[in-house]
């Protein structure tokens, strides 16, 4: 009876603590248990085999509030592989150790095992999430996190509702097929994707808008129920709507539009943008954005929102999904054919529409001045027969043990003690393939003074066939920059007179253009191992990739859970009450 009473007592104390620091903490916890496996699915009306969240495809959309903390359980039921989920644009800052790279901040979890994610949403916007760990983002590792501004702040954006759109691309081959292809020699291509997903919703087998083309693509008879039915977008007449959009395709570019109506860009990776109108917006893989649209059209008709491949060739059909202008029944199909995007190879229309995205005013400015500049030459390569990515000739082949864990324990047999190079050599012509395409291997890293001023110029250059540069959309963790500027050909100093310091756009994710350049500038003040990546998955399957590292010492607690693999794992072994 006297333990009871005790038991109670110090129940009610825990209580009291956990009420006082919740009312002083500036957001909630936010628990969430996840399980993830595959499972057999139709994302196009193609039975293949995806891994899923808890049962869903794509995974939960995870909603919260800026200040908020997720403490987020995360079981391995994939029973013969590790995994990793990276919360894409959420910085992570204090937590380095909760970003989800594979190797970089963490060791794979195991089979069966559980790791706790536990990081802050420390601002407003909208982003997603996705497997870090071998193609696991290709398999259909993927889901939505929206972040609302703080408890009792205003939105600064006005909308009466709002709907939420990842973008995906699907391949009938399995993500492991596509691993064995891309890494064997020669090289197989994975090819184009065989649909497009809206909130992991295609269609293959049949086309919702048959009676508009000329093909001999077969109607959808749906009931609406099945997984593969389009996403349905109900909205009332006469009001404005927030669409965030998000891409997490494996490979190809879109362009996204809503027919008959207008959108206003006004986000951009988390970041609130200068308001411009557009017909069509064109969305990179790891690219973030909320555009604001108004019902203004006939409310009896319903219009399709359409997603098209741009910067390749396209072999895959547009994906589809509809605005359902209600009381107009859903199940009635827009009487207008899907809006036309511009051509695919059309990078003047794409180059304006990145000069158009500029910080809102008042957003912070960049440093004036850089304390490092990094130049990344962008190449396509061989190494022994295999065909690889290279950056500054160096092709990334990610280490046994976790970054963080090998600089912070101070391990330099974990990975390459040389840093890549800053810079390429002079006289490489970036219009032509490389006299020698042969590059190397690597696993250095960039060491960033703490809180110095980094500018990092990503060159691109011609691939290994004569007259092909392809588009790369580059994805910074941890952190966000300053894109101060995009340029056709080789990056010379002269160039830097052009940067945009005024109003530059602060992003994650920003694309090269084809034989061009852009320019980006970042404060490396958030202690950590950060992956620099292209966001195509087969490119940084195949080595398209840097690692930066700042402030490591300056890190306290990382789990042990997270570093208990290679190395570390065996110092842990050794020293089990560190
Ligand atoms: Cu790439």
């Amino acid at each position: 009876m006297g333990v009871f009473v005790d038991s109670w007592w110090v129940l009610i104390l825990i209580l009291a603590v956990g009420i006082i620091r919740s009312a002083t903490a500036a957001g909630k916890v936010r628990h969430l248990k996840w399980e993830a496996q595959y499972m057999h699915w139709s994302p196009d009306g193609e039975e293949g085999v995806v891994i899923t969240i808890n049962g869903q495809f794509p995974g939960p959309t995870i909603r919260a509030r800026a200040g908020d903390t997720i403490h987020l359980q995360l079981t391995n039921k994939l029973h013969t592989e590790g995994l990793v989920i990276h919360w894409h644009g959420i910085r992570q800052i204090g937590t380095p150790w909760a970003d989800g790279t594979a190797s970089i901040s963490q060791c794979a979890i195991n089979p069966g095992e559980t790791f706790l994610y536990r990081f802050k949403l420390d601002r407003a916007g909208t982003y997603f999430y996705h497997g870090h760990y071998g193609m696991q983002r290709s398999a259909g590792l993927y889901g939505s996190l929206i972040v609302d501004v703080a408890e009792g702040e205003k939105e600064k954006l006005e909308y009466d509702g709002e709907f939420n759109i990842l973008l995906s691309d699907w391949w009938h081959k399995g993500s492991h097929e596509q691993e064995v292809d891309l890494s064997s020699k020669p090289m197989r291509w994975i090819g184009e994707p065989q649909s497009l997903l809206v909130n992991g919703r295609g269609q293959f087998n049949c086309s919702m808008a048959a009676h508009f083309s000329n093909s001999s693509a077969v109607p959808c008879k749906l009931r609406g129920n099945e997984q593969y039915a389009p996403y349905i977008l109900n909205v009332h007449p006469n009001k404005t709507y927030r669409l965030r959009i998000a891409s997490s395709t494996a490979l190809v570019s879109l362009n996204l539009a809503i027919g008959h109506h207008k959108m206003v860009v006004v986000e951009a990776d988390g970041n609130y943008v200068e308001p411009f109108t557009v017909d069509n917006i064109d969305i990179y893989s790891g690219d973030s954005y909320s555009v604001l649209f108004t019902t203004d059209q006939s409310p009896s008709e319903n219009y399709w929102i359409s997603a098209t491949v741009r910067g390749r060739e396209p072999h895959t059909p547009p994906a589809l999904a509809i605005l359902n202008y209600l009381p107009t029944s859903a199940a009635r199909l827009p009487s207008s054919p899907p809006p036309v995007a511009p051509r695919w190879d059309d990078y003047a229309y794409s180059k304006a529409f990145s000069n158009k995205i500029l910080a809102l005013s008042g957003s912070p400015q960049p440093p004036p001045r850089h304390q490092r500049r990094i130049v990344l030459l962008n190449t396509q390569n061989y190494i022994d027969g295999y065909t690889k990515w290279s950056i500054n000739n160096v092709s990334l082949t990610l280490p046994t043990t976790p970054y963080l864990g090998s600089i912070k324990y101070g391990m330099p047999d974990a990975f390459d003690a040389r840093s890549p190079p800053d810079r390429f050599p002079r006289g490489y012509d970036v219009m032509r393939p490389a006299p020698n395409p042969n590059s190397t291997y690597g696993s250095g890293v960039y060491t960033l003074r703490f809180n110095s001023t980094v500018d990092v110029i990503l060159q691109n250059a011609n691939a290994l066939k004569p007259n092909v540069s392809e588009i790369h959309p580059w994805h910074l963790h941890g952190h966000d920059f300053w894109v101060l500027g995009y340029g056709e050909g080789e990056f010379t100093d002269k160039d830097a007179a052009g940067f945009n310091l005024k109003n530059p756009p602060i992003r994650n994710t920003a694309v090269i253009f084809p034989y061009g350049w852009t320019a980006l500038r970042f404060v490396a003040d958030n202690p950590g191992v950060w992956a620099f990546h292209c966001h195509i998955e087969p490119h940084l399957h195949m080595g398209m990739g840097v690692v930066f590292a700042e402030g490591v010492h300056r890190i306290n607690a990382i789990p042990n859970e997270a570093l208990a693999c290679g190395l570390t794992g065996k110092l842990l072994m050794s020293n089990p009450h560190n």
